[in-house]
């Protein structure tokens, strides 16, 4: 095992990674900019390191400075967290060149899956269903409305670069094809220096329901069952769950063995998550692979009982995977993402937290970097918790969670828990009727309640 490893990145997450170093006899090294000088991941970790200035360009995503870091202080092996340098398959090489050991997949699996179109051929290659689309990306706009034509209206064109929904264009007829894809390329070439698109047909109300899978460095890989994460807006989740309302067993084993052989088609090595869309009908289809451990984690954590960071760090150091694949959840799991954003405009709330108590009590975990007092910067995600919450079944974990977010209390900056107690009294997330459009219907709901009342 490792006696000393980096954390490239800063908040919850870092502070996660901490807390499974430690269980592991680990020393931890923060890396951090001038912004965060007073965070916790600094205070709890055995070492620091000021990598630089507030923009992320300068410290967080800086390569040359994390691996500095890593060089004068000893540590064995970087821990990228998400976000930041966690999907950087130049990075992940770097290091390995630097003789630094990369907890996370390989970088050729970072890579492969970091083009969207190329894992969608691996998807089809390993017999995984993906919607039907290109084969690759689009030579241009004639090629898109070719295809288009035969897979039949809507259709979704997406970026090969892209990913988490930056970059994508709804395409509802062939007159739009030309100008969407000129927009969808031009954004693309933009935002991700590639302006390669592909297309596939577009699904109007689907299911999120992604698979945690974990691979080891002696060939086994499993899945971990599911999260639900249909409820998010503008592409950021607000809430997941599992088990899905939407999966039966059959149907799990299924989605999961697809999950598996995907993974296994890219060699996966560490945590990992496959997206899958699912159709009203039952129907499932492969959207994209994340090659890091996700903000969610800790759903699968609690209904399985398991340590997915302590795991991280345990394969990446070689050591054989400790799960099975299948492992039966226990109960039901909710988290509540909360945000410093105002709850009726999102913008960003940062600032001073002048109160906060957090709620505890039977099935409740909070993972946060907050303190009372503490500073929010105003240069980074606006995350500055997650509240997970365990029952027995659905139910109870709905009123547990309602229960929590009561007891949640936050001054001094303003925060998403009103909009999380506003989505668990919703009759339609109650009775688990969710989609991808969950939230502009509740929004729409809600003002129709608004100018009844
Ligand atoms: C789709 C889709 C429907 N059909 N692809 C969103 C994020 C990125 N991972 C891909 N996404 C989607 N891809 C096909 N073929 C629906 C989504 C999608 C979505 C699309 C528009 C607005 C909100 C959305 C929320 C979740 C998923």
């Amino acid at each position: 095992m490792f006696k000393k490893i980096l954390i490239a990145n800063r908040g919850e997450i870092a502070l996660r990674i901490i807390q499974a170093c430690r269980e592991l006899g680990i020393a931890t090294v923060a890396v951090h900019s001038t912004a965060d000088n007073e965070s916790l991941h600094v205070t709890y970790a055995d070492e620091d390191v000021c990598i630089g200035p507030p923009a992320p360009a300068d410290s967080y995503l800086d390569i040359g400075r994390v691996i500095a870091a890593a060089e004068i202080t000893g540590a064995e092996a970087i821990h990228p967290g998400y976000g930041f340098l966690a999907e950087n398959a130049h990075f992940a090489e770097v290091l390995v060149e630097c003789n630094l050991g990369w907890i996370g997949p390989r970088p050729e699996t970072i890579r492969a899956m970091g083009d969207k179109a190329n894992a969608r051929r691996v998807a089809i290659e390993a017999g995984v269903p993906v919607l039907p689309g290109s084969s690759g990306p689009l030579a241009d706009a004639a090629a898109a409305k070719r295809l288009a034509d035969e897979v039949g209206y809507p259709v979704i064109l997406k970026a090969s670069a892209g990913g988490g929904g930056r970059g994508m264009r709804i395409v509802e007829d062939d007159a739009a094809v030309e100008r969407q894809f000129a927009t969808a390329s031009q954004e693309a070439q933009r935002a991700f220096g590639d302006g390669s698109i592909y297309l596939e047909k577009y699904l109007v109300e689907p299911r999120h329901i992604e698979f945690q899978v974990f691979g080891d460095r002696h060939g086994n890989v499993v899945h971990l069952g599911e999260r639900e994460c249909s409820i998010q807006r503008r592409h950021q989740k607000l809430l997941e769950e599992s088990p899905s309302v939407a999966l039966d067993q059959p149907l799990r084993d299924r989605m999961g063995a697809a999950a598996v052989a995907l993974s296994r088609a890219a060699g996966y090595e560490n945590a990992g998550t496959v997206e899958f869309l699912l159709d009203t009908d039952g129907s499932f289809y492969f959207m994209e692979m994340n090659t890091r451990i996700q903000v969610e984690h800790p759903v699968t954590e609690m209904v399985l009982g398991i340590d997915l960071v302590k795991e991280q760090l345990r394969v990446a150091a070689g050591e054989v995977l400790s799960f099975r694949s299948g492992l039966k959840p226990r109960g039901h799991v909710i988290e509540c993402r909360i945000n410093a954003e105002d709850p009726e405009t999102f913008s960003p709330s940062p600032g001073r937290v002048t109160t906060l108590h957090l709620p505890g009590g039977p099935g409740v975990r909070v993972d946060t970097h907050a303190y009372q007092e503490y500073v929010i910067p105003p240069y980074y995600d606006s995350m500055v918790a997650k509240l997970i919450v365990k029952g027995k079944d659905r139910m109870e974990a709905i009123e547990r969670t309602r229960r929590a977010l009561d007891f949640f209390i936050v001054e001094g900056i303003r925060t998403s828990v009103p909009l999380h107690k506003r989505i668990l009294r919703d009759e339609k997330f109650r009775r688990g009727e969710l989609s991808t459009r969950f939230m502009e219907d509740f929004f729409s709901r809600s003002s129709a309640a608004d100018s009844s009342s």
